[in-house]
């Protein structure tokens, strides 16, 4: 299934001259206070996130999995989905492969399919979280953090073997996430089990190609309900730091206590040069798998300014690897993907809407109330006339919701595959 320009513009057609009105009023407005319409709209044009291989069938629950028609059964047709998601979007020029799940087949094949989409190959991601086929040692107290040094060893050969998958493949980054800790007190030594990770990351660090960075990503609890190896950004900084200047933080929205203040810690991160990546999702209670800004976009918002401005103030802080990582049970999910782009777009040009100049005055005066009035104006903007100019100049979808439904996306999907499921194997 591949969308043809020409489609996209069929789709345009109904919706242009609305579109062009409202662009042309919200721009005439904002012009006015100063803004650079232009150089909003370029920079949502250039914001690309990475698609996780693993977003693209129905996700699940440990209660249950109920199976979506036409999902992909390979790394082709989970490449071909993406397409379908960057034609439209524009947002989507990337993936990001979890091994051994996406094991490539045939590299060059992945790889020129890829290069047609226009689709990149983001962070790979290591998997020492299951016990893997014929495998000698198991994980299940462990991997990085095990007491048996086979169990570690094996773990640590699995990191660097997927480096050398993502090499093949253009990738530039490994994330790695660890599910170790344990679920009752007394159970692990903390600090032997914190040493033994810190041990081994340097063990897969000195693995790590010269262009390469290393992304340890932080997480309190599950799928270990007592303590987790590496709990939060603390932990996984200074992991990353008694590694190496390559190795740096992840944060993954979903990964924190409740009320966490996310973008007080996206910002410090950043002013240390030390925050490398970055896992999009919503969450209302400890989950880390909703549609981006579905229930908590106002926190999004505020991350995001922290963001941008880290992006302008901080040149010892990389460019960022941007990634959704959200998977649930009970949406379409190219639709469900499709809604978290749009609402990370969304918060990203609210984010670049916010007075800077103004911001830090109010902030010099101490005026509370200029300085809340300043980001909630930015807040309150109705943006989505940007976002709908930026794909609609990058050849993307004015409405992509509207154009992946009017284009009969999933039925061609479940016509090409069949009413076959990953979920149920049927
Ligand atoms: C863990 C996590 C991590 C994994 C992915 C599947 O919750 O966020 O990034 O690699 O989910
Ligand atoms: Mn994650
Ligand atoms: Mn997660």
């Amino acid at each position: 299934m591949k969308i043809k320009q020409n489609q996209i513009q069929d789709t345009n057609k109904i919706n242009l001259q609305s579109h062009q009105e409202k662009f042309d009023f919200l721009s005439n407005s904002l012009i006015k206070t100063g803004t650079d319409v232009q150089s909003i709209v370029n920079k949502l044009k250039d914001f690309q996130v990475a698609i996780p291989s693993w977003a693209l069938g129905a996700g699940g629950t440990r209660f249950g999995r109920f199976g979506f028609y036409g999902e992909p059964s390979n790394l082709e047709e989970k490449i071909d989905d993406i397409g379908v998601l960057h034609s439209l979007t524009q947002t989507a020029g990337a993936v990001s492969l979890h091994i051994p799940w996406d094991i490539p087949s045939d590299y060059a094949a992945i790889k020129e399919k890829a290069d047609a989409l226009s689709i990149k190959f983001d962070a790979v991601n290591s998997n020492t979280f299951q016990d893997q086929k014929d495998a000698a040692e198991s994980y299940k107290y462990g991997s990085l953090s095990n007491t048996s040094k086979a169990v570690r060893e094996q773990a640590i050969q699995h990191n660097l073997d997927v480096i050398k998958i993502g090499d093949k493949l253009g990738s530039k980054a490994l994330t790695v996430w660890l599910a170790d800790g344990s679920c009752f007190p007394g159970q692990n030594n903390f600090q032997t089990a914190f040493q033994n990770t810190q041990d081994s990351l340097i063990d897969i660090y000195k693995g790590l190609p010269d262009d390469w960075k290393m992304l340890v990503e932080y997480k309190p609890y599950e799928p270990n309900f007592y303590s987790t190896v590496i709990q939060d950004w603390g932990a996984s900084l200074m992991l990353a730091n008694g590694c190496g200047d390559k190795a740096y933080t992840l944060v993954d929205l979903g990964h924190h206590l409740p009320n966490s203040n996310i973008e007080q810690i996206v910002s410090i991160l950043q002013l240390k040069g030390k925050l490398g990546g970055f896992h999009f999702n919503d969450s209302k209670y400890g989950d880390d798998d909703l549609t981006v800004g579905s229930i908590k976009p106002y926190a999004l918002f505020l991350i995001f300014n922290e963001l941008v401005y880290g992006m302008e103030n901080n040149p010892q802080n990389p460019d960022l690897a941007w990634m959704i990582d959200a998977s649930h049970n009970v949406k379409d999910p190219l639709e469900d993907l499709i809604q978290s782009l749009e609402a990370i777009q969304e918060a990203y040009a609210k984010a670049l809407l916010i007075d800077q100049k103004a911001l830090k005055a109010a902030q010099l005066e101490n005026d509370v109330v200029k300085c809340q009035e300043i980001l909630q104006g930015a807040y309150r903007t109705d943006v989505r006339p940007l976002l709908a100019e930026a794909r609609l100049k990058a050849g993307g979808a004015l409405s992509p919701i509207e154009a992946y439904r009017s284009l009969n996306v999933r039925s061609q999907l479940i016509t090409e595959r069949g009413k076959h499921t990953v979920a149920t194997g049927l």
